[in-house]
């Protein structure tokens, strides 16, 4: 058993070396809240993915901070822990806010693993020495531009190549696209972009033979992606409202996806992740792991999940300098020519945390520290 002896919040404002534009905005910069776990004389930090606005959930970085300054950390600070497995149960309290809880829990998780001096990929119960990636690449101001990156990214060896979509920037891109790449691995993602009456039109896309067509409609629905996916061949995959394990057992059992992505800061951290992951793989739907514009911090953890078994389809991680002119860990994110990141295997997320860098980034910050307790 341990505890947690002080946690420090931390927001830290970063470039984007790239702007990325999906169907619900534009992002230019990250403000991003970190924690760094105090405990028994180990560090560990985890990385809150909750976005600048409340577009992709309801969670924004100021409501996490507020929730785990207020909620989550002394709740946390009160605990004695087996492991990261401890830590929702700790939390159970509190509903929702699951990017917020996500940060600390994987932070712990990244402890235990330190005390076992193991890796956080074996902890977890990765099985993979590498992994596959692919690309999610936001909307363009062209499609000249958008065929550039795809063949840039195609170029650096990316497995899978995602387009994120909106009505108005879709047939006339995969038209250009698959025009020039007939065969490569190709998907879409919408972010709840569309709607019933787009529902002939989406039927047709079995034409451009994607592997996947990413959450086309409402953030928080099945009974409609059910009833689309019924009338395509190719595959629903659900990001947004996958929230859980159940949400992942009534997916599937209705036929609203077949495929799941999963970021574990939208299921609330690595236990339900895994668990999603458990479902899956127990109901033969495959899972990729996704990704928030993380830092090399979240984007660490990421490689660490995604070295599970039913991770067979290529995630969106990809290396660091595809984000950021210079990331917060040691060594930054790289990807072979083949596409692959290679899983550490080192104590812990196995890559350092560049602290100077991140208090050189740093806007704000505050501490939480136990109660003082009462001696009798
Ligand atoms: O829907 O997968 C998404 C980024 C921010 C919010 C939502 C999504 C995304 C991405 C980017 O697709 C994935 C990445 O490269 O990190
Ligand atoms: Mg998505």
């Amino acid at each position: 058993m341990f505890s947690v002896d002080a946690i420090h919040l931390r927001e830290i404002n970063l470039p984007l070396a790239h702007p990325f534009e999906t169907s619900f905005g534009r992002t230019t910069g990250r403000r991003i809240l970190l924690v760094e776990l105090e405990s028994e004389g180990l560090t560990a930090w985890g990385e809150c993915v909750a976005g600048e606005h409340p577009y992709f959930s309801d969670e924004m970085i100021d409501t996490a901070w507020i929730v785990t300054e207020a909620e989550l950390a002394p709740r946390l600070l009160d605990a004695e822990l087996e492991g990261g497995g401890s830590v929702p149960e700790v939390f159970k309290q509190v509903r929702g806010n699951r990017m917020a809880k996500a940060a600390l829990e994987n932070a712990v998780w990244e402890i235990a693993a330190q005390r076992e001096q193991t890796s956080l990929a074996s902890l977890l119960g990765g099985t993979r020495r590498v992994i596959a990636c692919g690309v999610s690449i936001g909307i363009q101001p062209s499609i000249e531009q958008l065929l550039d990156t795809v063949a840039m990214e195609l170029e650096a060896g990316y497995q899978r190549i995602k387009l994120k979509c909106k009505p108005g920037w879709d047939e006339a891109v995969f038209d250009a696209v698959r025009e020039r790449w007939p065969e490569i691995t190709l998907s879409c993602d919408a972010n709840s972009a569309y709607r019933m009456r787009d529902f002939d039109q989406l039927a047709g896309w079995d034409r451009y033979k994607l592997l996947m067509i990413e959450q086309p409609l409402w953030f928080d629905d099945f009974y409609f992606h059910s009833m689309l996916q019924k009338r395509m061949e190719t595959s629903i995959c659900l990001d947004e409202s996958i929230r859980n394990r159940r949400d992942a057992l009534a997916a599937i059992d209705m036929d609203s996806c077949r495929i799941i992505n999963i970021k574990v800061g939208r299921v609330g951290g690595f236990s339900e992740a895994i668990a999603v992951h458990n479902a899956a793989a127990e109901r033969g739907v495959p899972v990729w792991c996704g990704g928030m514009l993380e830092t090399g911090i979240g984007r660490a953890q990421n490689i660490a999940l995604s070295s599970l078994p039913n991770f067979t389809l290529p995630g969106d991680i990809s290396a660091s300098a595809r984000y950021w002119a210079e990331d917060i860990i040691e060594p930054e994110v790289t990807v072979n020519r083949a596409g692959e990141i290679a899983v550490p295997d080192g104590i812990g997320s196995g890559f350092v945390i560049d602290k100077r860098r991140i208090e050189a980034l740093t806007v704000r910050q505050s501490s939480v520290h136990k109660k003082a307790r009462v001696l009798a």
